[in-house]
């Protein structure tokens, strides 16, 4: 089956839905028999990017990591998907300018910041409000809001399964799959 590799870039504030959605892509990219892969805080952060932690220096370089290892991916004909918050625009667009055209697919899980703090999944907003972790996204560390998103997705506002759907439907219509 043909495909045409591109990286979804997936960008949005902690508990948000990245990683969710991501992986509910993937189910349906390997249901359609393509050859996708995710990289996220599990496989990156604990790993390769193992050395970093959240100072605005250490993300730069995670997401130029990150960046780097999604072109090979690319090269290698795959699908790439990259969960991270990568809460920098000027890192996107570095990781966008170093693919071809259109092989970018900025995705941003726009979810509030509100619904993610209730969310809480790992407690951190909890802690971060406490003063326990600093430099938190959202709190205090920055987010860029993308501003021209190729996807835009509002978790808080449909289903994941239609998350994963409208992307799915994007990555059809312009003939990825
Ligand atoms: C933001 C933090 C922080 C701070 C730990 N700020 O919800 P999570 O837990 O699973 O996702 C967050 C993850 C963010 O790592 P990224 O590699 O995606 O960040 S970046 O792109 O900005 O480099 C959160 C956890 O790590 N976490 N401390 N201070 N998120």
């Amino acid at each position: 089956k043909k495909q045409k590799p591109c990286l979804l870039w997936y960008t949005g504030l902690s508990g948000s839905g990245k990683s969710t959605v991501a992986n509910a892509v993937d189910a349906l990219l390997f249901e359609r028999t393509c050859h996708s892969y995710l990289l996220d805080g599990d496989n990156v952060r604990h790993g390769l990017n193992g050395d970093l932690g959240f100072s605005d220096e250490a993300r730069v370089e995670n997401i130029r990591r990150i960046s780097e290892v999604a072109k090979l991916f690319l090269d290698a004909g795959v699908i790439v998907s990259t969960a991270f918050i990568s809460p920098f625009a000027s890192d996107r667009a570095m990781a966008k300018a170093k693919l071809e055209q259109g092989e970018f697919i900025e995705v941003f899980i726009d979810t509030p910041i509100e619904v993610c703090e209730q969310r809480d999944p790992k407690g951190l907003y909890k802690k971060a409000r406490a003063g326990e972790i600093k430099d938190f996204t959202g709190i205090d560390s920055t987010y860029d809001v993308p501003e021209s998103p190729q996807i835009h997705v509002k978790t808080a506002e449909q289903s994941i399964e239609a998350c994963a759907q409208q992307i799915v439907n994007y990555l059809i219509e312009r003939q990825f799959i």
